[in-house]
């Protein structure tokens, strides 16, 4: 049988951050996991060329589903967005300067998008793991919403057999000197989930 494809992005570090830790687990998958192929891209945290960068991927590499990452500092687990918005909100500038305001997306475009990976499916493998996890409804409006928007707008066009959805991790500890109330998880514990997301998906299908 053929392996499932997967890619799987990350982000660079934004807002003063030395690393985020999304694009520091994706780029510890292995090649394989499971009946799992295993793709990874780093986006820039950009809103003007993010979305262009994760659609080119997914045409170059044409995975079976896309689970991009990002990281949501002040999460207290993996947060499995279910909801992408058609708006671009940012409170601080992205990392190229610019910050759009109550800006729509795509003006053309539907109000929002779910993600059509099995959202509640991945909550409960997680947390059967020992990972904290749940569903959100809101993956914000900044670039990581912007992303999911912009490659769920794009698959419901012209591949609607790709399942794409987002994962937002929190803050690793060693992020939190600064701010130490916030919560945190370790690398390893993010690089698993990641893991089982991927099982999930290959093995128990999407
Ligand atoms: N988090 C930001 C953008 C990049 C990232 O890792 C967000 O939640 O929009």
């Amino acid at each position: 049988m053929r392996p499932v494809s997967l890619l799987f992005t990350g982000f660079e570090p934004f807002g003063g951050e030395a690393v985020n830790p999304s694009w520091a687990a994706v780029e510890r998958l292995p090649e394989r996991i499971g009946g799992a192929s295993i793709r990874t891209r780093r986006l820039p945290v950009a809103f003007e060329r993010a979305g262009a960068l994760a659609i080119e991927a997914i045409e170059a590499l044409s995975p079976d589903a896309v689970v991009c990452v990002g990281q949501a500092g002040g999460r207290t687990g993996i947060s499995v967005e279910r909801v992408a918005l058609n708006l671009d909100d940012a409170s601080a500038p992205d990392n190229e300067g610019c910050r759009p305001v109550d800006a729509p997306i795509r003006p053309d475009g539907p109000c929002a998008y779910l993600a059509t990976l099995p959202v509640k499916r991945l909550v409960s493998a997680l947390t059967q793991a020992d990972i904290p996890a749940h569903i959100s409804n809101s993956a914000g409006t900044y670039v990581c919403n912007h992303v999911l928007y912009s490659v769920l707008d794009w698959l419901y066009a012209r591949r609607p057999d790709v399942r794409a959805g987002f994962l937002h991790v929190p803050y690793l500890p060693e992020q939190c000197g600064d701010k130490p109330s916030a919560p945190a998880l370790p690398l390893e514990t993010m690089v698993r989930a990641l893991e089982i997301v991927a099982r999930t998906l290959a093995d128990g299908g999407m």
